[in-house]
């Protein structure tokens, strides 16, 4: 009997006891589970041996930004050796520095920045620096004093392509006998603050500035959007009605501002009245270029996964790797878009 009682005593004590256990152990892992939260520990099985890879996209504005993002998820893979974490910031600075503190937390391998703004990065970069972990620059530059804050970037040459744009500008006038007429220019500035907005404003200008017969009318932001393209290109209408070029800092920008031109009743174009100077070159504006209603697309390649993956390689192997690796990039005209260009752009 005892021992029965026994076993009964025991089995209720099992039976109030068990649950209680069991309520604790839950309780204990799940609440573990919130303190850490889950999400931002990922799991990597250790045989893995997984690069693990923190990634701070600045946001969805334009085709070209959904691309560069695309090429960063074709190049992270697992089957390529990588543990990807991805964070899309849609355009705030906070946004990306709270993205940069979870990968430190993670204590990621390497963290790749796409800064949506170049300046107000040194804390940041400074306590990725101290945890030791390697920042690679995407597509935009930072504006910092202290250039070890970042070991390299691969991005685009956005003076470069600034000054591409002035450069075509005065031989498509020279051709047209107008290098001694006045001309008056708007441009669609990119996002305020934006390296490449900031460097495409930068080498269109100090070509302008050799040609006093350039007038630039105005130069407002327009974000790399099409709305905001649209409506600024409508303010500038309003304003001006000889408006003679646009610069129009991505083909985003330039799609809002051409239906911005067509409604107000003029024509651009070889053929029109207003000549469209745009970047980007991405496939509908490449489409563009061939029919003659944008004149010149100064390439920006947003293909930059696979390069960043290569620097890592580089680091991962005890390489030197270069501070600036600049993607290969064209100019397209009528005279050299060709079909097979143009069904070859994933983007
Ligand atoms: C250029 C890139 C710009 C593109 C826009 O390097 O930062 O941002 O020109 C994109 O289309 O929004």
């Amino acid at each position: 009997m005892k021992k029965y009682m026994a076993n009964v005593h025991m089995s209720r004590i099992t039976m109030v006891l068990l649950p209680a256990i069991l309520f604790m152990m839950v309780m204990m892992g799940w609440g573990f589970g919130l303190l850490t939260n889950i999400e931002e520990e990922p799991y990597i099985s250790e045989e893995d041996n997984l690069i693990v890879v923190g990634v701070s996209q600045l946001g969805s504005e334009s085709g070209w930004r959904t691309a560069n993002t695309e090429s960063v998820q074709k190049a992270f893979t697992k089957q390529n050796g990588y543990f990807l974490i991805f964070n899309n910031a849609r355009q705030k600075q906070e946004n990306q520095i709270k993205a940069i503190r979870n990968f430190i937390a993670q204590r990621v391998d390497y963290i790749v920045l796409a800064p949506v703004v170049e300046s107000g990065w040194e804390t940041v970069l400074q306590e990725a620096k101290d945890a030791g972990i390697p920042v690679i620059m995407m597509d935009r530059s930072v504006d910092v004093a202290d250039q070890s804050l970042y070991t390299a970037l691969v991005g685009t040459d956005s003076v470069e392509e600034g000054r591409k744009a002035g450069r075509w500008l005065e031989e498509y006038l020279a051709k047209k006998g107008k290098s001694d007429e006045d001309i008056n220019i708007v441009v669609l500035k990119g996002t305020e603050g934006a390296s490449a907005q900031i460097g495409r404003t930068v080498g269109f200008s100090v070509v302008a500035g050799e040609h006093d017969n350039w007038n630039i009318l105005e130069q407002e932001y327009a974000d790399f959007t099409i709305y905001k393209g649209k409506e600024v290109m409508s303010e500038f209408l309003e304003k001006y009605d000889d408006i003679d070029v646009v610069v129009s800092q991505n083909d985003d920008m330039t799609f809002g501002a051409i239906e911005a031109i067509r409604e107000s009743g003029k024509t651009v174009g070889v053929n029109g009245e207003i000549t469209i100077i745009s970047f980007d070159a991405v496939h509908d504006a490449l489409e563009m270029v061939a029919e003659g209603t944008i004149n010149v697309d100064i390439e920006c390649n947003p293909h930059q996964g696979e390069y960043i993956s290569d620097v890592i390689r580089l680091l991962e192997s005890g390489q030197e790797v270069e501070k600036r690796y600049y993607v290969e990039e064209d100019i397209f005209t009528m005279e050299n878009v060709t079909q097979d260009i143009i069904n070859g752009r994933d983007y």
